[in-house]
């Protein structure tokens, strides 16, 4: 399948009774985007939503994960519900049903309603209370229908970038912002998965963290020990807890301060899978200045490929995860949630956009998990990542991922070759299995 998130691809972020996010503070600040685009419209899918569904099973996905807006759910953040932003969710899901394409909901891929921010947002543990009340509220109308749910997406990326580099929302600094922002996910997505499951008894409930492998710049032994603390802030610091029960070893005493006797406990709950987004790998060199002075950051190989964002690529490093989880964290039942590629498209032409770079990205990475699954790593889906160009984040509406064009001046969707070849191996695969 393929995935998307709501603030990227919704738009309509006044309709229907949703209030503001830090993603739309953010977004309206000047400078904070590179080209100045906000999610106002986006991909305009709260409108379009049945073309889109209806795009998708023309292409024979089978299923497709988009995530829930807390702001068109509970517009204040705690308190009220608004049947009419759970509204534009029942009708999505009931599209893709009709349309024989298995939903899975995440219930929070960086949009925090705004007066959450304003009480603190992820600063404030009561946050975790807050996840709960909003968690049940989605769950209690669609869990009739959506069964898988993940509580949180990347909540390491969430933490780094918005509350430690500030280049994501909410824009917040330094170690400390971090630090909190990482330990109230941590503890929200606990908190989340036992207030659902006590719900309903028939869901399959995850969450999804942004993995990958981490090498240090050299062999330097400062290189090699800020290549170690990185991989606890990215790749750990949310394997730890949830599987584990601790927090990895470089960070347990900087966590010792946060957390609260029974956190621990609250956190390690049993999941029915993982979902994990995976890009490529990161290479580590010591940098006393940077944020994360406790890790430094970044130094690629010369020569190594790169997507237009300058993201290493290694379908390897995929398969190098998966088997760090077999080994490592008792093999849990795996979805690639995400996988997917930012490269410079060509205009559409003749009813299509040729992208064979990102065709030739997803096929290393479909080989890679066939890899996996031979080595015998629970691997049990994947969705690419994603449907449509959209709203990426700081880069804005320049950067694309999409396996279908959008013209954000038209609305128009142009299937691109990445879409047409998924939907050869998805409907090979649909007719291959029993
Ligand atoms: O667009 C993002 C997504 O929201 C989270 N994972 C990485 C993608 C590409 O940057």
């Amino acid at each position: 399948g393929a995935s998307t998130s709501s603030y990227q691809i919704e738009g309509a972020v006044k309709e229907g009774g949703r209030k503001p996010s830090i993603w739309d503070t953010f977004s309206h600040t000047p400078g904070r985007i590179a080209d100045g685009t906000n999610g106002d419209i986006a991909c305009d899918h709260y409108n379009r939503y049945p073309g889109d569904v209806e795009l998708m099973a023309k292409g024979g996905f089978q299923a497709y994960r988009f995530s829930i807006a807390w702001p068109r759910v509970i517009p204040d953040g705690t308190g009220q519900v608004n049947a009419a932003g759970l509204d534009f969710y029942d009708r999505l899901v009931d599209k893709l049903l009709e349309r024989g394409i298995l939903p899975m909901a995440c219930l929070y891929h960086w949009d925090l309603p705004q007066a959450l921010q304003d009480r603190g947002g992820w600063h404030n543990r009561d946050i975790a209370g807050w996840f709960a009340d909003y968690a049940r509220a989605a769950v209690g109308r669609l869990g009739d229908r959506v069964k898988p749910w993940a509580m949180l997406n990347e909540p390491s990326v969430h933490a780094i970038f918005g509350h430690g580099f500030g280049n994501h929302a909410p824009g917040l600094t330094g170690w400390p912002s971090y630090v909190m922002a990482q330990h109230h996910q941590n503890l929200a997505q606990g908190t989340g998965l036992t207030a659902v499951r006590a719900l309903r008894g028939d869901l399959k409930l995850g969450t999804v963290f942004s993995l990958q492998p981490i090498y240090p710049a050299s062999q330097d032994p400062a290189d090699v020990a800020a290549a170690q603390r990185f991989d606890a802030c990215w790749n750990t610091i949310n394997l730890d807890p949830l599987f584990k029960g601790s927090y990895p070893a470089p960070f347990e005493n900087v966590f010792a301060q946060l957390v609260k006797p029974g956190d621990m406990e609250a956190i390690r709950v049993p999941v029915d899978f993982l979902g994990m987004n995976y890009y490529g790998p990161s290479w580590i060199k010591h940098d006393p200045a940077a944020f994360l002075a406790q890790a430094g950051y970044g130094a690629v190989p010369e020569g190594t490929p790169r997507t237009l964002l300058g993201w290493p690529i290694s379908a390897q490093g995929l398969v190098e995860v998966l088997t760090r989880l077999r080994d490592q964290y008792g093999n849990p039942p795996v979805f690639i949630t995400e996988n997917g590629a930012c490269y410079e498209d060509p205009a559409p032409a003749n009813g299509v956009v040729q992208d064979p770079e990102r065709v030739e990205y997803i096929r290393a990475h479909l080989v890679a998990c066939g890899e996996a699954i031979r080595q015998g790593c629970a691997l049990n889906g994947y969705f690419a990542w994603s449907l449509l160009d959209n709203f990426e984040w700081a880069e804005g509406e320049r950067r694309r991922f999409g396996l279908i064009n959008v013209d954000f001046a038209t609305q128009q969707r142009t299937p691109k070759a990445s879409y047409l070849y998924l939907s050869q191996i998805m409907r090979a695969h649909a007719a291959a299995r029993p």
